[in-house]
């Protein structure tokens, strides 16, 4: 993953949460005292991480409109290629809508190559190769000091890498997407899927998980199934306006001490009841964590396990006042997985914050 980019309304106020609440660093700022015209945006960092806030500051601008129908969301899951030139034109001659040609950005830090193809709703991928480039993000784009210290921890950051970015589609939908990134990006089917079975029983999606050969980038794809009342991925699109990015999950080596920080620091978590730590069959199959599971129940963090490993997993309430886009904390130790063992208590409790937003 190169980057995520947001649309926000003030995006000088997200990077002021995203710095004191996930403990990023603010590293590069494009705005009108560098010659964009019309946006503002800023850079931010954690490990291998990059998220940009972008937003308009003056009306009538794409970004104006993209925040006035969607709210606050993803626009671009940035993904780096060895060859540009060579990824746009497999993705379009096998179907992807071209959003811009390749072209070269340049300063004197050296060279960038871009080019963009349409994804679901109104996301798109910026295909990039910053191989040949050393500044602090993109031409355009000036050094920004942090905002604040760096979060109180080994390594001075909460998280290091972006684990998966997940999207959610129309009904309907979901296989379409899975055989885009099959035939446009050369990805391949993950073994975790959420299929009819789970879905009538109580999740009310379905779920598909592709990823690159290298499975450094993960997208799963969530469609809404048919159930007695709204599903959660009903909820979204409605909100939102039409597809794209769920939820961003983000890799960390101490989730203990991520969950802590955040909260300490404002952020909300999707609650979990105590039955499910005291629930003797979880305790059978989960086995021995490396740490005691009341650590675990004391911050409401989920554990899965498979034939691999296991993986902590816990996830944000959504960060926006739109039922939308949330985050998701994982902590793996061999799992390749997504958690399907928490699957079950997971929409339980996102049913309840959507039953607490009044769905019927
Ligand atoms: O990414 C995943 O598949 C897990 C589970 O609406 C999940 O994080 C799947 C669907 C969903 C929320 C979480
Ligand atoms: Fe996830």
């Amino acid at each position: 993953m190169d980057a995520v980019v947001f649309a926000v309304g003030n995006a000088k106020q997200a990077a002021h949460y995203y710095s004191t609440a996930f403990g990023m660093k603010l590293v590069a700022y494009r705005g009108p005292e560098n010659g964009s015209k019309d946006t503002a945006a800023y850079v931010l960092t954690s490990g291998s991480a990059t998220f940009e806030f972008r937003a308009s500051i003056r009306p009538g601008t794409d970004i104006a409109r993209h925040v006035a129908e969607h709210g606050d969301g993803v626009i671009d899951l940035a993904i780096q290629v060895p060859d540009v030139e060579a990824a746009y034109a497999h993705a379009v001659a096998n179907g992807a809508k071209g959003l811009e040609e390749p072209y070269t950005l340049e300063d004197e830090h050296g060279k960038v190559m871009i080019a963009a193809i349409a994804a679901y709703g109104e996301t798109r991928h910026t295909l990039v190769d910053r191989a040949n480039y050393g500044g602090p993000y993109l031409p355009g784009y000036v050094a920004a000091e942090p905002l604040v210290a760096p979060p109180a921890t080994k390594n001075g950051r909460l998280f290091q890498a972006i684990d998966h970015c997940v999207g959610n589609v129309e009904l309907g939908k979901m296989d379409e997407w899975v055989e885009f990134y099959r035939k446009v990006m050369g990805f391949t089917n993950m073994a975790e899927f959420i299929g009819d079975d789970i879905a009538t029983e109580y999740s009310a999606l379905m779920s598909k998980v592709v990823a690159d050969g290298t499975r450094k980038v993960k997208f799963p794809l969530n469609e809404p199934a048919v159930s007695r009342k709204k599903s959660q991925i009903d909820e979204y699109l409605e909100f939102y306006g039409g597809a794209g990015v769920q939820h961003i999950a983000l890799a960390t080596n101490d989730i203990l001490t991520t969950v802590d920080q955040m909260r300490a620091a404002g952020v909300r978590f999707l609650d979990t009841p105590d039955s499910y730590y005291d629930d003797p069959e979880l305790r059978a199959r989960i086995g021995e964590v490396r740490v005691p599971i009341e650590e675990l129940k004391k911050r409401r963090i989920l554990v899965d396990r498979d034939e691999d490993g296991y993986l902590l997993q816990i996830f944000t309430q959504p960060v926006q006042d739109r039922p939308t886009v949330f985050f998701e904390l994982i902590e793996r130790h061999g799992s390749l997985g997504f958690g399907k063992g928490n699957f079950k208590a997971l929409f339980e409790a996102i049913e309840r914050e959507q039953d607490r937003r009044g769905n019927l």
